[in-house]
């Protein structure tokens, strides 16, 4: 049975559930919450996130929103493909760690600083709570930049949750507050990331929409 995922091409969450989607092979169907063309899949959306917050699935009659839960939701759907969280304890923590310091220390200050740039959401820009995201950056990519390994992925030698959280994080927050040399390793692994073929493909996917997002560098990546 195919999978309706719910989301839009720019955003960094649809990204990180559809990356793994891509990765376990999984069957599903992209239905995109963008302009008037897609009510039905926006009445679709609010139905399953009480926010309406983006992504969510729709499996038969099964429904889950939460990018980390339906990654898990999926991983145990497709247990042929690779598993995204490891079966080992220790190493699934690790990842789950990782998942969720890109989620809230790397994605969570980058939506803010757009925030702040969004006239629609923020009429008159807070620039100290955009200096503060942005020093909350710089300091989770010192951080992180101590935590991985030169040829590694985000949460061990295998490609995994983390990383599909860190491909969209780092893609994004390199554009709002760029990676520092002195990250080499962190600077390799969003390379690393953007080359590979699932992570590629939401980037394209976005590519039409890059106009909507108020800062960064659209000519390159
Ligand atoms: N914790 C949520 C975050 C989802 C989220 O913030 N999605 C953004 C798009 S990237 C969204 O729904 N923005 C619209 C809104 O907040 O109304 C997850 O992991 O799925």
């Amino acid at each position: 049975m195919t999978i309706d995922y719910f989301g839009h091409p720019l955003s960094s969450y649809t990204w990180k559930g559809e990356i793994a989607l891509i990765e376990k092979r999984a069957d599903y169907r992209f239905c995109s919450i963008d302009g008037d063309a897609n009510a039905e899949n926006v009445a679709a959306l609010q139905a399953i996130s009480p926010l309406g917050k983006f992504p969510a699935l729709r499996h038969g009659t099964v429904q889950h929103f939460e990018s980390s839960i339906l990654i898990e939701y999926v991983d145990r759907l497709y247990p042929d493909a690779p598993a995204l969280i490891p079966a080992d304890a220790a190493a699934a923590l690790r990842v789950r760690l990782l998942d969720r310091v890109y989620d809230n220390y790397v994605m969570a200050p980058v939506q803010a600083i757009v925030a702040e740039h969004l006239p629609f959401l923020t009429p008159e820009p807070d620039a100290a709570r955009i200096e503060r995201s942005r020093a909350m950056l710089r300091s989770i990519y010192g951080w992180l930049e101590q935590q991985i390994a030169a040829d590694g992925w985000s949460g061990g030698a295998d490609f995994s949750l983390a990383d599909c959280a860190a491909a969209p994080a780092l893609f994004y927050a390199d554009w709002v507050e760029p990676l520092p040399d002195s990250a080499p390793k962190l600077r390799a692994l969003r390379a690393r990331l953007l080359a590979r073929a699932s992570v590629a493909h939401v980037v394209e996917q976005a590519r039409p929409y890059r106009h909507l997002f108020p800062l960064g560098a659209p000519d390159r990546d």
